[in-house]
């Protein structure tokens, strides 16, 4: 019997998410190519600027012990709309059409504006017979912060905090140690995920955080820091170890003397469009995802200015009493998973 396309398109899902740590702004894809039922070889994207799912698993096939008659008239099964423009990388449907592949199955369409159904026009106009939206549930959340990022021409944003039982985001002026150990490694592995991670000034400040992936295995974020007046010490965490730090500020950047060579300064305006300068910097320098990590002030921004998509929350069983209140969220999670003593509730906004 010949297994269901969703089963191979679960594959391909599998193999997308090797590469989540460092696709950056370009979506996490996986593609294995089939022929008689057999799984013939399998690839994904790697890497930001390298090669494509599709190319790989072309590669791995060329590569491989097979017979020529093995690489003709195979199944190509993708997570995602093969690109038909030249980006980085050359358009995968001319390899598609180049490859003897007969059919291509795929799960999720690729929003970026000169991709969207294109591709799938390509491979069919070349007689190739394509299927779509093949589990594309899972396909679509898998691709979503590269479409937002297409589309809007702004990261994919994650807010996330952690509060006490009594709705405290910490005491006041005080660094107030909430998530357990087991939520402080899911956080690492969050942050090990998005590419760019920011905190305001009140934050560095009395948390004098590390944020990066101590805990958990992958690259860290780069650290970006608002510091509207340039207030922060240069003994602070951030500015002492070997990752990168971007210090966001109203303040001219040619007069600064920098602390150390992992510290940039970026210029914006701190007005009533901060964010939005923001969200344009970070766009043009192909930040992806962000994970916004407080304090209260700049996730009441975010909030406020609705630019999240997505809100992670941790609810550990302390009790504080008093301190700076947590922002509040009317509607009920799309999600919740118990960590220990700490419970964990995703909403999805996008
Ligand atoms: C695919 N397979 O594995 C990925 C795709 O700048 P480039 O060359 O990396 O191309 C960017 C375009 O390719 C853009 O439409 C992006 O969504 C898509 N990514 N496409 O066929 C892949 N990663
Ligand atoms: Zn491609």
């Amino acid at each position: 019997m010949l297994a269901d396309n969703r089963l191979y398109i679960h594959r391909t899902f599998d193999l997308s998410r090797l590469g989540v740590q460092n696709v950056r702004s370009n979506p996490a894809v996986g593609s294995i190519i089939v022929k008689n039922n057999v799984i013939l070889s399998e690839g994904y994207h790697k890497k930001f600027g390298e090669k494509h799912a599709e190319v790989n698993a072309f590669d791995n096939l060329h590569n491989s012990q097979l017979t020529e008659n093995d690489k003709l008239k195979v199944t190509l099964y993708v997570s995602l709309e093969p690109c038909c423009i030249v980006g980085k990388t050359a358009a995968c449907t001319e390899l598609i059409k180049q490859n003897s592949v007969t059919n291509v199955v795929i799960s999720s369409i690729d929003k970026t504006p000169k991709v969207d159904g294109n591709g799938v026009a390509i491979l069919e106009n070349a007689g190739i017979k394509t299927t779509t939206n093949i589990e594309s549930v899972v396909g679509d959340q898998i691709a979503k912060t590269r479409n937002i990022f297409a589309i809007q021409q702004r990261p994919y944003i994650t807010l996330k905090w952690a509060v006490s039982q009594d709705g405290f985001l910490s005491s006041i002026g005080k660094q107030t140690t909430l998530s357990n150990q087991f939520s402080k490694r899911l956080v690492h592995k969050w942050r090990s995920e998005n590419d760019a991670i920011l905190i305001g000034t009140n934050t560095a400040l009395t948390d004098n955080p590390q944020l990066n992936t101590r805990h958990y295995f992958g690259p860290s974020p780069l650290r970006i820091v608002l510091d509207r007046t340039l207030r922060l010490p240069f003994s602070l965490k951030l500015f002492t170890d070997e990752y990168p730090v971007w210090i966001i500020t109203e303040q001219p950047t040619n007069t600064i003397h920098p602390i150390n060579d992992t510290v940039t300064y970026h210029n914006i305006r701190f007005d009533h469009a901060l964010l939005k300068n923001l969200m344009d910097l970070l766009y043009k320098a192909n930040v992806g995802t962000l994970l916004v990590e407080g304090g209260a002030q700049v996730l009441g921004s975010f909030i406020d200015e609705n630019l999240c998509d997505e809100i992670r929350i941790i609810k550990s069983n302390h009790i504080i009493g008093q301190g700076v209140v947590a922002p509040k969220i009317q509607q009920k999670a799309d999600e919740t998973i118990q960590m220990d003593s700490d419970t964990v509730s995703f909403y999805y906004l996008s």
